[in-house]
């Protein structure tokens, strides 16, 4: 793209939503829409998606997009009273037109703001008010960063208790020739047995059944090589200490309307997330929780599928 690269675009989207598209100058992008304040695309510079949307997904209220990366908030899961995840990925977020600044790479144009406040219907099931502000950014190499400030503004002077996950599907080609690298011998919830707690045995994280895992106090990196496509995502975080880990492989795909019968081959959820010790703000404190995710060539750094060598990889700074 030239001069008159358009970083940052409003239209409509699936079923007349409002849809933000940002783009950045060798040609990747990353679409994201109001309802949910979801994302549901991230491409490269050579246009392929990174994301994993089902084509079954429902782009309607009251339904939560399937696919993309859901913000689960103020519930993860099933952990708490509300709908399973929360009701943040199925409101509609606005604009923000005017966020309070924060330390952010001033190179970056491509980038949106999002919040999401209380509403007094919310506040009859969650009772507590609340700001809830998101940038996205698509980065000038294409790396899709999610930056979350969540501030307690209860006038009551109560404090509230959360848990959160950047729910992120991402697009593989072959889940069976698909490994994580970096939640290795760590403790997991394990989710198909009651939340046990197991640990991790092995080299790295393969998949030939169901996994539903939350994995604790996890490092800030994980990488998720695709064997089969020659990629590596690389997910980096800070302030969500645990890291998800979702597919849910052949007969529990069947079970799930929305997800086509093979759809499982194709995705891999991997969750930065803060699931095990919930965040507690008391009013006016702030809490923030960042996702970044880079997709390289695997042979890109090191001509091997080693994302120990990916990770030192000059060309990301993340020696
Ligand atoms: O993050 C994993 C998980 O909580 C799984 O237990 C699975 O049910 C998945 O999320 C999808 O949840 P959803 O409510 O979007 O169907």
């Amino acid at each position: 793209m030239s001069l008159e690269t358009k970083y940052v675009e409003f239209c409509k989207g699936i079923n007349g939503l409002d849809k933000i598209i940002l783009r950045e100058v060798r040609g990747c992008s990353a679409e994201v829409y109001l309802y949910g304040g979801h994302v549901t695309s991230w491409k490269n510079e050579h246009g392929e998606e990174l994301l994993f949307v089902s084509s079954k997904a429902i782009f309607k209220p009251p339904k939560a997009i399937r696919g993309g990366i859901p913000i689960c908030f103020p519930q993860f899961s099933n952990l708490g009273s509300l709908e399973p995840h929360g009701f943040a990925r199925t409101r509609f977020w606005t604009v923000d037109n005017d966020p309070p600044p924060f330390p952010t790479n001033s190179t970056n144009k491509a980038f949106i703001d999002l919040i999401l406040k209380h509403s007094e219907e919310d506040v009859k099931i969650w009772p507590h008010r609340y700001e809830f502000r998101l940038r996205i950014t698509l980065g000038p190499g294409g790396d899709l960063m999610l930056t979350s400030r969540v501030r307690n503004t209860n006038t009551d002077g109560k404090s509230f208790t959360f848990t959160f996950a950047y729910h992120t599907y991402f697009h593989v080609t072959d889940i069976s020739e698909v490994r994580v690298e970096g939640l290795e011998t760590l403790d997991y919830l394990d989710n198909l047995k009651n939340r046990e707690r197991f640990t991790e045995q092995g080299d790295a994280i393969v998949f030939e059944s169901e996994v539903d895992k939350v994995y604790l106090s996890t490092p800030t990196k994980i990488a998720i090589l695709d064997h089969e496509r020659k990629r590596t995502f690389e997910l980096r975080k800070d302030g969500l200490p645990d890291a998800v880990v979702w597919n849910p492989w052949d007969k529990k795909a069947k079970t799930i309307p929305d997800l086509g019968d093979d759809d499982y081959k194709h995705m891999l959820c991997v969750e930065a997330a803060c699931v095990e010790n919930p965040i507690t703000l008391k009013p006016g404190e702030e809490w923030r929780g960042r996702q970044e995710l880079s997709a390289v060539p695997s042979s890109y750094c090191s001509g091997q599928l080693d994302p120990q060598t990916a990770f030192l990889c000059d060309k990301f700074g993340f020696a």
